[in-house]
């Protein structure tokens, strides 16, 4: 066989270059690239040709048509990259979204016959047809599950250099799709075309894209098989599910490869798992930071925010996070202090956590261009800031004034960025919250497309360094927190993303509106970043601009109290807002769901955990419990809470009822304990003190005391809420300190519970691994919905005597954490 992937030789390497849009023009080619008058030259789509060879090197095949090839990586079983080089000269292998490719082996094997080659794992076949080089994928039962519409294509970037990539897919009849994170439309994108190019999008609106941030992947669901594309491409991306036509569904980009990700299902959860194989999860949150949050623009002076943290405590409603927003900053210089405001921050700080609150402060990345400021002077002499094509520095207006910007896709400017926080560390900030990383610049929006970028040494220009520069700069938050923490877990949030943010901080949605719509369009955002990597997310409760009356702020608190990241947030001209500002009901009802949110914080961090460490999403649409029934592609109001709580959040005013969809299987009312059968629509009273909430049978729910913040007091018991079921289902606890990484040296105990019931009895069983021993030493357990009236309970062969009995017939008693099964007997 011929070498299909020749050594680079001076023509090919001007081509690798203009793809790579690693070129640094003058500022007079500059000028005649923005404005081509003359000699522009026609735009001609180019496709792949027939391929006429194929080639393996280890895991990667080449096929190649005889200018253009592609290269076809086995990545894992599940998942198979596709590459696209216009002229057969790849770009080196970096991305920000997949830090290394898995390096596990796997059997995989090429074929070829008259009609195709053939790449397979046992999971999955790739196909290159040789008539037309369209490429398709199958399941191991020859399912075809994708294939091309098109032959992949370009076309030449004349004005910037590189190629817009191009590629077509068919689109089924009943195809419906999922993901591209915070996408402010229909859950189901089947019928959309959407963009990735991060956006300040205050006040966004049902429909407007796009907006912060850019999460290239989707999955789609077809015929009841899912499967997943992620899309690699930095550069402004663009998707199109049938819309333009509704038998193909396209992805495309402005520029850098055609490069993709086929991840295979067969279900839902399969491909975001595999997903987060390629991106990462988030890493396991301080305890303390799945707590309620309060957030303001801003609170200041110094006393506000005391009087804000004693509200908490006077009202008895928990938080455990008080933010400071730009006004704490000097001139809104980062990593100062306004002297008047904030006298003495170490004092509020130490005072703030001996009443149980953790400060977070907010960091833009513009930085006010000012020879008196240390941090301006710092990254100057270091050439630390963003420069145009010209060699000047990028310069905008953002809330500090005239600023430049940090490169974060450089390495070095990333440790010198993280190093800067020693100073708010050393004061006791406990969290950082990253704003305006789109990045957004007064005015103009963002930069302009010639800025330059160092992009960890693959050099290039804003247009391919837009969508990244938010997460490299909460990466380098994160990581120097993390080093200054020492062995801490830092907690970061930020507005803007790109695929794999997650590994670095949690997201909110931004600039929302205090109305209903944004309430349901929060409700869909979550989950939908939920499914596109994000699991740490929430929404601005009570929306940031605008004014809630008491009805939308309480339901909005409802629904935040199943948003994995609980803070409500608000915009400094609006009224007071803190969950006692409206007066009764609604103090008492937001009290009683933020000490919901506290009583399932154990919950809450066993679902975390199972997304850190397995790759699950902590909020799970409907769809993805039952893709098979074609009406639950359209579903999209409620969702599950880990795997065992059913949600429904109350999205319209003054509703007394609603329908709620229940998957197969049996589930309990939260409220009243009454058990219906899944599978079914039904009709829930909606008072504003409650909300739709279900439980699985067979659940275990472990539940802490209600404490004003976490780790208040030592917990003395757990209590275990065991949902009687006549089939088996599994539960999990997860516990460890709460605020080291020594998860990562095993020290964390996982538990099993495994429930299961006939007519006359009910049995729960527990197994434990790990290295860690919780403090407290017993349960105290409920068993709800027992069809029965025990006359036995037995725990480890010893019969427990000490039982309530209560008039909804549960039952309750206690007995050692360490119990291995226990048994009711009728
Ligand atoms: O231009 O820091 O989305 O949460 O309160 C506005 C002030 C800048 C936008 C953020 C919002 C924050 C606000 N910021």
């Amino acid at each position: 066989m011929k070498e299909n992937v020749p050594d680079p030789n001076p023509e090919l390497l001007t081509a690798k270059l203009l793809l790579s849009e690693d070129i640094e023009v003058d500022e007079e080619e500059f000028h005649h690239l923005n404005n081509p008058a003359d000699g522009i030259k026609p735009i001609v789509k180019k496709y792949l040709g027939v391929p006429n060879h194929a080639e393996q090197k280890g895991s990667k095949f080449f096929f190649t048509d005889g200018d253009a090839s592609i290269e076809v990586t086995v990545v894992t079983k599940e998942i198979i990259r596709v590459r696209l080089a216009p002229h057969s000269v790849f770009l080196d292998e970096f991305s920000y979204a997949v830090p290394e490719l898995p390096t596990k082996p796997v059997k995989f094997t090429l074929a070829e016959n008259e009609l195709e080659f053939r790449v397979s794992t046992e999971a999955v076949n790739c196909h290159i047809r040789k008539q037309d080089f369209f490429i398709s994928f199958s399941d191991s039962n020859g399912v075809t599950t994708s294939s091309d519409a098109a032959p992949m294509h370009w076309e030449e970037n004349v004005k910037f250099g590189g190629y817009y990539v191009f590629c077509t897919k068919t689109c089924a009849p009943e195809e419906s799709f999922f993901g591209l994170g915070d996408k402010a439309t229909e859950f189901n994108l089947r019928g959309k075309r959407l963009k990735n190019w991060n956006t300040d999008a205050y006040s966004y609106g049902w429909n407007q894209d796009p907006l912060y941030r850019s999460i290239p992947f989707y999955i789609s669901v077809n015929e009841g098989i899912a499967h997943g594309i992620f899309f690699d491409n930095t550069f402004k991306a663009h998707f199109d599910f049938g819309a333009e036509d509704r038998t193909k569904t396209s992805f495309w980009a402005d520029g850098g490869e055609l490069q993709y990700y086929y991840i295979h299902g067969p279900h839902m959860m399969d491909v975001v798992k595999n997903y987060h194989i390629l991106t990462g999860t988030h890493p396991m949150p301080p305890l303390w930071a799945l707590g309620y949050h309060q957030c303001r623009w801003s609170y200041y002076p110094e006393n506000k925010v005391r009087v804000i943290a004693n509200g908490f405590r006077q009202n008895k409603i928990p938080c455990d996070g008080i933010y400071l927003d730009i006004d704490y900053m000097d001139g809104y210089r980062c990593f100062t202090w306004n002297a008047k405001y904030f006298p003495n921050p170490r004092k509020m700080i130490e005072d703030l956590k001996a009443n149980g609150f953790k400060t977070v402060v907010i960091i833009d990345p513009g930085i006010r261009v000012d020879d008196n400021y240390w941090v301006f002077k710092e990254g100057k002499e270091k050439r630390y800031f963003c420069r145009r094509s010209d060699d000047y520095f990028m310069e905008g207006h953002v809330w500090p004034g005239r600023c430049q910007f940090p490169d974060f896709t450089n390495p070095e400017v990333r440790t010198w960025w993280g190093g800067l926080f020693d100073e708010l560390v050393d004061l006791g900030v406990a969290g950082v919250w990253n704003d305006m990383n789109e990045p957004a610049v007064f005015g103009s929006g963002t930069f302009p497309d010639d800025v330059r970028h160092q992009y960890d040494g693959f050099r290039g220009s804003h247009r391919k360094a837009h969508n990244v520069y938010g997460m490299q700069m909460v990466r380098a938050t994160y990581e120097g927190l993390r080093k200054q923490l020492k062995n801490k877990r830092p907690f970061t949030i930020t507005r803007a993303g790109y695929a794999g943010v997650q590994r670095y901080s949690s997201v909110w949605t931004g600039d929302n509106v205090a109305s209903w719509e944004h309430l349901k369009i929060g409700n869909v955002q979550l989950q939908r970043l939920s499914v596109s990597g994000i699991s740490f997310c929430g929404t601005d409760i009570g929306g940031f601009s605008g004014e809630p009356d008491g009805e939308l702020f309480t339901r909005w608190i409802q629904m935040g109290t199943f948003s994995p990241f609980m803070r409500a947030h608000s915009a400094g001209d609006t009224k007071e807002r803190e969950p006692w500002s409206f007066g009764e009901p609604f103090t008492a009802i937001n009290r009683k769901f933020i000490e919901l949110r506290y009583r399932l914080i154990p919950y809450l961090y066993s679902a975390f955990w199972e997304h850190h460490r397995y790759g699950f999403p902590i909020l799970r649409p409907v769809v993805m419990h039952e893709q098979g029934t074609y009406s639950n592609h359209y579903r999209q109001d409620e969702f599950t809470y880990g795997d065992k709580i059913l949600v429904c959040p109350v999205l319209e005013p003054g509703q007394t009822s609603r329908k709620v969809y229940l998957p197969k299987g049996k589930w309990y009312n939260f409220w009243s304990l009454e058990m219906t059968e899944g599978g079914q629509e039904v009709e829930v009273a909606t008072p504003l003190d409650t909300m739709p909430l279900f439980v699985k049978a067979g659940s275990v729910i472990p539940e802490y005391p209600v404490m004003q913040y976490t780790n208040e007091k030592p917990i003395e018991e757990v209590k275990l809420n065991i949902y009687y079921s006549d089939y088996e289902v599994n539960s999990f606890l997860f516990e460890d300190y709460g605020e080291t990484f020594a998860y990562e040296q095993d020290i964390y105990l996982e538990k099993k519970f495994i429930v299961n019931g006939t007519a006359t009895s009910l049995s729960i069983k527990q197994s434990m691994e790990g290295l860690y021993t919780p403090r407290y030493e017993g349960y105290h357990l409920k068993i709800n919905g027992l069809p029965f009236k025990p006359s036995k309970i037995m725990a480890d062969g010893k019969e427990i005597k000490e039982v309530s009995v209560n008039a909804d017939k549960t039952y309750e008693f206690k007995f050692t954490k360490n119990f291995k099964q226990i048994e009711i007997l009728k």
